[in-house]
């Protein structure tokens, strides 16, 4: 690849090569990868099978080819199977959910959630083999200096939507947890004060006997708006 470096003011480029596809070829394509993605469900009931390090540490890793603010990378996975860990990160989730639940949530919220199930109690952050926790960093440290990150939440967020396919696609179940407010995720987990808790991703396989809700998607009529010429 080096020899095909060409200098665009000083700056090193490379040439881009596009994979040459039928259309039929891409339309088996967009509708193998559009099946295999409305299979995906959020999955609070976990197995406590063990689950391959390597094979999550690869999708972490394509998580961080997602495109981010000028290629700033804005973010820390921490990768958890310490017990010990995941019993102090289950023991203050849940002292916050009890909170929420009983006293932050609107009525309204609350009633949005109930198809959801769902309540204060949250075994899977000790059951499921893996914890991710993904910090976002608004700046890093070059030495004292601080350096900044742009559209830091966009860019943790599409790292998030890339993590998630790729578990999806390995055969992975994950949820996306969201313990309001997380900070205790900083203190648990000693991230330095650059670092925001974003999201929190149990990721194990669903309990043999797992129940997710009968909830639907909405048509793609309602969520896009075509402008053609006429
Ligand atoms: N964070 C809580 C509540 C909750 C909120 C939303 I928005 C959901 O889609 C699901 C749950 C919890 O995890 O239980």
């Amino acid at each position: 690849m080096s020899q095909d470096v060409t200098f665009v003011n000083g700056f090193p480029f490379i040439p881009y090569h596009q994979p040459v596809r039928s259309a039929s070829e891409m339309a088996e394509r967009a509708n193998r990868f559009f099946e295999e993605m409305s299979a995906r469900r959020s999955i609070r009931d976990f197995s406590a099978d063990p689950v391959d390090r390597i094979v999550v540490l690869k999708c972490i890793e394509t998580a961080t080819t997602a495109p981010s603010g000028a290629n700033k990378q804005p973010y820390t996975f921490c990768l958890v199977s310490d017990p010990h860990l995941k019993k102090q990160i289950r023991e203050a989730a849940e002292k916050e959910e009890y909170e929420s639940y009983t006293k932050r949530m609107s009525d309204e919220w609350l009633d949005d959630i109930r198809p959801l199930q769902t309540d204060w109690h949250k075994p899977f952050l000790e059951t499921a083999p893996y914890l991710i926790v993904v910090f976002k960093k608004a700046f890093d440290f070059a030495g004292a200096a601080k350096k900044n990150n742009y559209y830091v939440t966009e860019s943790v967020g599409l790292a998030c939507g890339f993590l998630l396919a790729a578990l999806h696609q390995v055969g992975l179940a994950a949820l996306t947890h969201t313990p309001s407010p997380m900070n205790f995720l900083s203190s648990i987990l000693q991230r330095p004060e650059n670092e925001r808790p974003f999201l929190l991703i149990p990721v194990g396989y669903a309990a043999a006997d797992a129940l997710v809700p009968d909830i639907k998607r909405k048509p793609l009529s309602e969520l896009l708006v075509e402008y053609v010429e006429n």
